[in-house]
């Protein structure tokens, strides 16, 4: 029975648990539903935020996008005005430069105009005397190479001028250094300046407009000196702006008031009694403005020296052409001290170069020039690679010890000129005399008639009077002839006394 009950209690015992497991239950599933719906609102409430999260994003892109759009255009705009700028100040500096150079150009015009002309009066009574020549050579017309006489003259004055302006020319023995443009006349005195910072400029075109005086000397100094008597001091960086390119720059021939230049610095092998003249070139390849006189001054400064070296260059020719012998005829070389350098000898090879001197020597001999010597130089080593006779440096050396009276030179040169007005006035009038004689002769030897007779004596009347013109013009040339000399002497005693 026991047994019994005890099973009962025990069916009943499960029951109650079973009821109370499903109650249990029961609450776990509502409880677990209720935690699932908040599960799924917290999900659901998840997802939307994602979601607007998303298009937060999405909008936060969209504005970085366009704020890189507007950066990049930013960048570009500053891109831009970072290059206006940079052209602005590249601008502005050449503008500034500009400034400088105008500035520069006005001073330089104005130092060169603004002198006073008394002050160099020593050399107004030469000025006088040659105006009276120049008026004495327009009226006669014996003589036929008067062209020529004039140049001289001309070049006698404008040496007496410079001598009056830079007395120190006086003591020198110039060397004028001619040749065709571009052969490099202005490189060969450089390759003698020891101070590397005084330059004459060199360049491939036309260069060298204003003659140059370069002179040994302890004391450096460049200076401009005007046609009117100014001078200017230049430093070592204008001297070499002074090209044909930059005084085409000033908008009027500068050389109507920039007569020449004159550099005193040490030259290499201790030339102090020598004084280097750079000229022109003969023949520009162009003619501008400012050439178109280029062959006047070449020929203006190259009379005036007793020396001349006459530089070919060896990278457009291998000879003296026919233009330079012609050119050297003009020149009238006779008692000059003429020497030529085959210049950019550095171009060619020594087998070259020996031909090329054996041609220059021959066309030299043939064309009849006496010269001292002739070498293959190149200027832009300071190097001789070869010569006939003399070597250059020989030469120089001579020139050197040559003790020059530049008064006698130039009083002779002068004489030369009026001697060759003097005989050419003499020959036209032994000419006259003749043709007198003759027609005198004429009258009394044969029986003609009257009114040839008359006709003949009218001749002969003519013939008196052109004597007599001759005459005049003689006696006038010998006065001329002591005026000049009395007033280039006038200039010599000035520097005498200095
Ligand atoms: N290789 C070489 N070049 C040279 C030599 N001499 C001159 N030159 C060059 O030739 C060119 C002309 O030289 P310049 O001295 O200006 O000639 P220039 O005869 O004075 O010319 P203009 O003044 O124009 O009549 C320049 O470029 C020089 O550097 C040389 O010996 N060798
Ligand atoms: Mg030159």
């Amino acid at each position: 029975m026991d047994e019994k009950r005890i099973e009962t209690d025990i069916s009943s015992q499960e029951n109650r648990s079973q009821k109370a497991a499903n109650l249990d239950k029961d609450e776990i599933i509502k409880k677990l539903k209720r935690g699932n719906e908040k599960l799924l609102e917290y999900v659901e409430r998840l997802v939307g935020e994602k979601r607007k999260k998303e298009i937060l994003i999405n909008q936060l892109l969209k504005e970085k996008e366009n704020q890189n759009e507007t950066l990049s255009k930013y960048e570009q705009k500053i891109s831009t005005l970072e290059k206006q700028l940079a052209d602005i100040e590249a601008r502005n500096k050449s503008l500034e430069r500009e400034l400088k150079h105008t500035k520069l150009k006005f001073e330089t015009v104005r130092k060169l105009l603004d002198w006073d002309a008394s002050e160099s009066n020593v050399i107004i009574d030469f000025e006088r005397a040659f105006d009276k020549f120049i008026d004495f050579a327009n009226r006669e017309s014996s003589l036929t190479e008067e062209a020529f006489a004039i140049a001289v003259m001309q070049g006698i004055y404008d040496e007496l001028r410079n001598i009056a302006k830079f007395p120190v020319l006086f003591k020198r023995n110039i060397i004028s250094v001619g040749g065709s443009f571009s052969s490099g006349k202005s490189e060969f005195i450089n390759s003698f300046i020891e101070n590397k910072k005084i330059r004459l400029p060199v360049g491939i075109n036309p260069v060298t407009a204003i003659p140059t005086y370069v002179v040994s000397s302890y004391e450096e100094s460049i200076d401009a000196f005007s046609t009117r008597g100014g001078a200017l001091s230049l430093d070592e960086e204008l001297l070499n702006m002074l090209t044909h390119d930059y005084l085409k720059t000033f908008g009027f021939n500068m050389k109507n008031i920039l007569s020449f230049i004159t550099i005193k610095t040490r030259l290499r092998g201790g030339f102090d009694s020598i004084c280097f003249v750079d000229t022109p070139g003969y023949n520009p390849a162009y003619i501008g403005a400012s050439t178109i006189t280029d062959r006047d001054v070449a020929i203006e400064y190259l009379v005036q020296s007793s020396c001349l070296i006459w530089m070919v260059g060896l990278d457009s020719s291998g000879t003296l052409t026919n233009s330079d012998v012609e050119f050297l005829h003009q020149l009238n070389l006779e008692d000059k001290n003429i020497f030529v350098i085959a210049n950019k000898a550095d171009l060619r090879s020594q087998r070259d170069l020996e031909s090329i001197l054996d041609e220059i020597k021959s066309v030299l001999d043939s064309e009849g020039f006496d010269y001292a010597g002739i070498s293959a130089y190149s200027s832009i080593q300071g190097h001789e690679y070869s010569f006939v006779n003399v070597s250059l440096f020989e030469f120089l050396e001579e020139m050197n010890k040559v003790s020059f009276d530049k008064r006698n030179d130039i009083i002779n040169r002068l004489k030369d000129v009026t001697s060759m007005y003097r005989n050419a006035l003499k020959n036209d009038l032994k000419e006259s005399e003749k043709q007198k004689e003759d027609l005198s002769s004429l009258i009394s030897k044969c029986s003609i008639n009257p009114k040839s007779q008359v006709k003949l004596s009218n001749m002969i009347k003519e013939i008196t009077k052109k004597e007599q013109s001759l005459k005049k013009l003689l006696d006038e040339l010998d006065e001329l002839e002591r005026k000049l000399i009395r007033a280039a002497d006038k200039v010599f005693e000035s520097i005498l006394a200095q």
